[in-house]
Protein backbone atom coordinates (compact mmCIF):
# COMPACT_ATOMS: atom_id res chain seq x y z
CA UNK A 1 0.00 0.00 0.00
CA UNK A 2 1.28 3.14 -0.62
CA UNK A 3 1.89 4.85 2.41
CA UNK A 4 0.23 8.95 2.45
CA UNK A 5 2.24 12.28 2.53
CA UNK A 6 2.61 14.57 5.63
CA UNK A 7 -0.12 16.70 5.89
CA UNK A 8 0.39 20.57 5.81
CA UNK A 9 -0.27 22.45 9.02
CA UNK A 10 -3.47 24.25 7.94
CA UNK A 11 -5.23 21.28 6.60
CA UNK A 12 -4.13 19.39 10.09
CA UNK A 13 -6.02 22.67 11.91
CA UNK A 14 -8.93 22.27 9.42
CA UNK A 15 -9.39 18.25 9.70
CA UNK A 16 -8.73 19.02 13.88
CA UNK A 17 -11.76 21.27 13.80
CA UNK A 18 -14.14 18.03 12.99
CA UNK A 19 -12.04 15.69 15.69
CA UNK A 20 -13.88 15.75 19.46
CA UNK A 21 -11.52 15.89 22.28
CA UNK A 22 -8.24 16.09 19.62
CA UNK A 23 -5.40 18.52 19.62
CA UNK A 24 -1.97 18.92 18.52
CA UNK A 25 0.55 18.75 20.87
CA UNK A 26 4.63 18.27 19.87
CA UNK A 27 3.72 17.53 16.23
CA UNK A 28 1.27 14.87 17.20
CA UNK A 29 -2.66 14.51 17.37
CA UNK A 30 -2.91 14.05 21.54
CA UNK A 31 -5.83 13.51 23.49
CA UNK A 32 -6.91 11.56 26.79
CA UNK A 33 -9.55 9.29 26.61
CA UNK A 34 -11.65 8.18 30.13
CA UNK A 35 -13.33 5.68 30.94
CA UNK A 36 -15.57 4.47 33.71
CA UNK A 37 -12.99 1.85 34.89
CA UNK A 38 -9.57 0.09 33.83
CA UNK A 39 -11.95 -2.70 31.88
CA UNK A 40 -13.31 -0.79 29.30
CA UNK A 41 -10.24 1.48 29.03
CA UNK A 42 -8.53 -2.37 28.39
CA UNK A 43 -11.66 -3.18 26.23
CA UNK A 44 -11.06 -0.16 23.89
CA UNK A 45 -7.05 -0.83 23.59
CA UNK A 46 -8.02 -4.05 22.52
CA UNK A 47 -10.42 -3.28 20.08
CA UNK A 48 -8.48 -0.39 18.83
CA UNK A 49 -5.15 -2.28 18.45
CA UNK A 50 -6.61 -5.21 15.98
CA UNK A 51 -7.61 -2.08 13.99
CA UNK A 52 -4.25 -0.35 13.60
CA UNK A 53 -2.37 -3.92 13.38
CA UNK A 54 -4.99 -4.37 10.13
CA UNK A 55 -4.14 -0.33 8.98
CA UNK A 56 -0.31 -1.34 9.48
CA UNK A 57 -0.59 1.85 11.65
CA UNK A 58 0.27 2.11 15.39
CA UNK A 59 -0.76 4.50 18.09
CA UNK A 60 1.88 5.85 20.81
CA UNK A 61 -0.36 5.17 23.76
CA UNK A 62 -0.06 4.97 27.69
CA UNK A 63 -2.89 3.36 29.93
CA UNK A 64 -3.37 4.57 34.04
CA UNK A 65 -6.67 2.44 35.03
CA UNK A 66 -9.13 4.20 33.31
CA UNK A 67 -7.23 6.53 31.26
CA UNK A 68 -5.61 6.07 27.77
CA UNK A 69 -3.31 9.03 26.72
CA UNK A 70 -3.05 8.76 22.94
CA UNK A 71 -0.41 10.91 20.55
CA UNK A 72 -0.43 9.82 17.11
CA UNK A 73 1.92 10.29 14.25
CA UNK A 74 3.22 9.07 11.33
CA UNK A 75 7.03 7.86 11.74
CA UNK A 76 7.57 6.49 8.16
CA UNK A 77 6.48 10.53 6.80
CA UNK A 78 8.04 12.31 9.92
CA UNK A 79 4.87 14.11 10.99
CA UNK A 80 0.75 13.84 10.63
CA UNK A 81 -0.76 11.74 8.03
CA UNK A 82 -4.30 11.31 7.02
CA UNK A 83 -3.77 7.81 8.65
CA UNK A 84 -3.62 9.22 12.05
CA UNK A 85 -6.96 10.89 11.14
CA UNK A 86 -8.70 7.74 10.66
CA UNK A 87 -7.35 6.22 13.20
CA UNK A 88 -8.27 9.00 15.54
CA UNK A 89 -11.67 8.80 14.09
CA UNK A 90 -12.09 5.29 14.61
CA UNK A 91 -11.15 5.80 18.15
CA UNK A 92 -13.46 8.63 19.00
CA UNK A 93 -15.93 5.89 18.12
CA UNK A 94 -14.69 2.88 19.76
CA UNK A 95 -14.42 5.24 22.94
CA UNK A 96 -18.28 6.23 22.11
CA UNK A 97 -19.34 2.95 22.37
CA UNK A 98 -17.72 2.25 25.49
CA UNK A 99 -19.79 5.15 27.13
N1 LIG B 1 2.76 3.33 12.79
C1 LIG B 1 2.92 4.66 12.82
N2 LIG B 1 2.25 5.40 13.72
N3 LIG B 1 3.70 5.27 11.94
C2 LIG B 1 4.38 4.60 10.99
O1 LIG B 1 5.09 5.20 10.21
C3 LIG B 1 4.21 3.19 10.95
C4 LIG B 1 3.40 2.57 11.92
N4 LIG B 1 4.80 2.46 10.03
N5 LIG B 1 3.27 1.25 11.94
C5 LIG B 1 4.45 1.09 9.80
C6 LIG B 1 4.07 0.39 11.07
C7 LIG B 1 5.59 0.44 9.06
O2 LIG B 1 6.76 0.45 9.82
C8 LIG B 1 5.26 -0.97 8.64
C9 LIG B 1 6.37 -1.54 7.80
O3 LIG B 1 4.04 -0.98 7.97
Amino acid sequence: MARPTRLADPDISARLKTLSGWSLEAGKLHKVFTFTDFVEAWSFMSAVALRAEAMGHHPEWSNVWNRVTVDLSTHDAGGITALDFDLATHMNAAAARRG
